[in-house]
Parts: C-alpha cells; structure tokens; sequence
C-alpha cells in the first residue's frame, strides 16, 4: 500500500512523490459514520493521451509513471482520492492499442477487464492529435458500456485542433446527437497543469452511488514495493532510451532488502530483445546505465525513505514480449 506523504519532501519529475508502506489496509478504523460517495472508476484511452499524468493530478501525489512513450503503462494502477465526499478509487489502464503479441494481449485485456464492475469510466482523449483507427475502435468498446462515461478533452493547454473530430466519432458511435446522450458529460481538462481537473472529480462524485470506503483514508495506491521500484526504473529508461527502444524494455526485481533498517538494497534484472539493444542501455563506459540507476536511486530514496543501493543488470532475451513464463515472471499475466 502506497500512504499519502504527510511532508512534501522533493519534488522529482515536476509531481510530488509519496511515501511508501507495505501494510494490510485497516479499513473498519477508517469508515466515517454516514454513507459517502464512493466507488471504482476506470481511466480509459488509447496510449499517450495523459491517463497516467491525469491520476497523478487527481490524487496529488506520483503513483503512476509517465513518459512521451505510447504504451508506459502496462498494468492497471490504482489511485486514491478521499476527501469529505467519499473515496474514489481510480484504475489507470494501460493505453489501448491494436498490437498482437503477449504483452500487448495482456495490456488491452486490462483495459477491458477494468470497465467491468466499474462505477463510471473516464474515457480521456487528446484533442491535439487527429482521431485513428486505434480511437474508433475505442470508441466501439465504451458504445456497450452502461455505466455513465465523462470523457476528459485532455491537453487543453495545446491546441485542441481535432476536437470536431472526437465529437463526430463520439456521435456516429453512438448514433446519437451528443446533447441527447444520458449518462455522458464533456470536460475539457489539462492533466498536466490541472486546469478543471477539481470540475471533472465533482463530476465523477456526482456519479457514484453511497458506500462504504474501500481503504484507509491516507492510502493513495495499492501497488506493491516491488512494482513500483521497477516501474520507477523503467520510467527512467523510458525516459533516456529513444525510438522503439522502450518497447522491447522490461525490469525485473531479483532483490528488495533493507539493509539495518537505513539502506534498501535493490537488484534489477533489465532485459532487452537484442544484444544492439543491450549495449544502448549499457552505453558507452557504462554511462546510460549509470545515469538510469542514479535517477531512480534519487527518486527511490524519497519514496522509500531510506539511502538506496541499486545493482542493474542488462539482459538479452528474445521475443520476452510473447513468452508466457517471461510474462508471468514480470508480472504481466495473462488470463485470457
Ligand atoms: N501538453 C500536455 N501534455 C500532457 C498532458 N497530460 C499528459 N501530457 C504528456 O503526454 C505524455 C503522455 O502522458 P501519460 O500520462 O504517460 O499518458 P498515458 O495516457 O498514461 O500513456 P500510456 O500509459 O502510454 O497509455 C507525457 O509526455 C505527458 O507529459 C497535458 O495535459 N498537456
Ligand atoms: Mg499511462
């Protein structure tokens, strides 16, 4: 379990970080004495239209990563938000997108196993970027959901050139004039300055049935140590490694140990696709390496409050992306 930081020590990557425990939610303690509003909510949208910067903006603190990379995020994440209204426990999903093999089945099958059960979806769209095939497609999925959907008109601070696009393909999809549509409220936010992003959180409350609170109130994600390490080291190669490089990208946690309860001792397993690939992670005298490791420790050593030692090691393993065992070692298993 991730808790809300009580003091905001660093600010890493422009986005607050959060202090990091490993403990069994008490929930019983946390419950308030009336019914609030609370419920699950999905983050849905084809990759790189700002799901993941989105929830950061929401809870307040860095509980997914993000990079200018299509497809960074390849599990569902969840993030909390409790105020005096209720809790909301938001799911990032992984972008949706029309890729074939392991990894790409495991990541769209998230999404779509994370509109099931759900309360409302948030379906974020960049207006920036012209409509393709991977948003109609998209657009066909959500056209059978029956819970109310809000869909975010993200990077307004960009121009939003292709809004007439969305609103054409929301209509056509649903064969129906937009202010007919029930269940179904527009907000154009930016997940990335915040603009509207409280309007869009009234919506989403205005939504959701009473409840009891699914965690304790200063829980903000319920990712593991384990995963949020590896994914903090492979934001930092998502960020430094170029072109197709990140796909072919995963990190694997062999060891996470504190040490006198003062260090935490950390080594990762990096694996690429190809030998190339593995001396452009390595760099010339060892330097990428050396660079990814430092930015991590130093976000890492806020996060977990302790001085952090990482050993990275780089890997070659071909086709690991379409490999089940592989798959499952990292934690993207497949339950089709
Ligand atoms: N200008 C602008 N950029 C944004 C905004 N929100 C996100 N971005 C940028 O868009 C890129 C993708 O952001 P993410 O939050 O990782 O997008 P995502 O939808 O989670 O991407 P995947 O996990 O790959 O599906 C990053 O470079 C962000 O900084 C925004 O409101 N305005
Ligand atoms: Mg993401």
């Amino acid at each position: 379990m991730v808790k809300r930081a009580k003091v905001n020590k660093a600010k890493i990557n422009k986005t607050k970080v959060k202090k990091v425990k490993v403990e069994a939610p008490v929930i019983e303690k946390a419950q308030p004495e009336a019914l609030l509003k609370c419920g699950f909510v999905s983050i849905i949208g084809r990759p790189n239209t700002g799901k993941s910067t989105l929830l950061n903006q929401i809870v307040g603190e860095k509980v997914a990563i993000v990079s200018p990379i299509p497809q960074t995020t390849r599990t569902a994440i969840r993030g909390i938000l409790t105020d005096e209204r209720g809790q909301i426990v938001f799911v990032d999903t992984p972008g949706w997108h029309s890729g074939r093999d392991g990894l790409d089945r495991f990541m769209n099958k998230s999404c779509q196993n994370s509109i099931e059960g759900v309360d409302c979806v948030v379906y974020v769209v960049d207006t920036s970027r012209a409509v393709g095939p991977e948003e109609e497609q998209i657009a066909q999925r959500l056209k059978h959901v029956k819970v109310p959907i809000v869909m975010a008109l993200n990077k307004t601070d960009l121009r939003s050139k292709y809004l007439h696009q969305y609103l054409e393909l929301w209509e056509t999809t649903r064969q129906q004039k937009l202010d007919t549509m029930k269940d179904f409220v527009m907000i154009p936010v930016s997940g990335r300055s915040g603009t509207q992003v409280d309007k869009l959180v009234d919506v989403v409350f205005d939504f959701l049935p009473l409840g009891h609170f699914f965690y304790e109130t200063d829980i903000v994600s319920d990712m593991s140590q384990k995963q949020l390490v590896s994914d903090i080291i492979r934001e930092k190669l998502f960020l430094l490694t170029r072109e197709e490089l990140p796909h072919s990208i995963a990190v694997v946690i062999d060891e996470l140990r504190p040490v006198k309860g003062k260090t935490t001792r950390i080594r990762a397993v990096i694996y690429v696709e190809r030998d190339s690939q593995k001396e452009i992670v390595i760099g010339a005298k060892g330097q990428m390496l050396k660079k990814v490791g430092t930015m991590a420790r130093e976000e890492l050593e806020v996060l977990l409050e302790t001085k952090v030692f990482i050993e990275l090691h780089v890997k070659a393993r071909k086709d690991w992306r379409d490999d089940h065992g592989m798959l499952a070692d990292m934690g993207y298993i497949l339950e089709l």
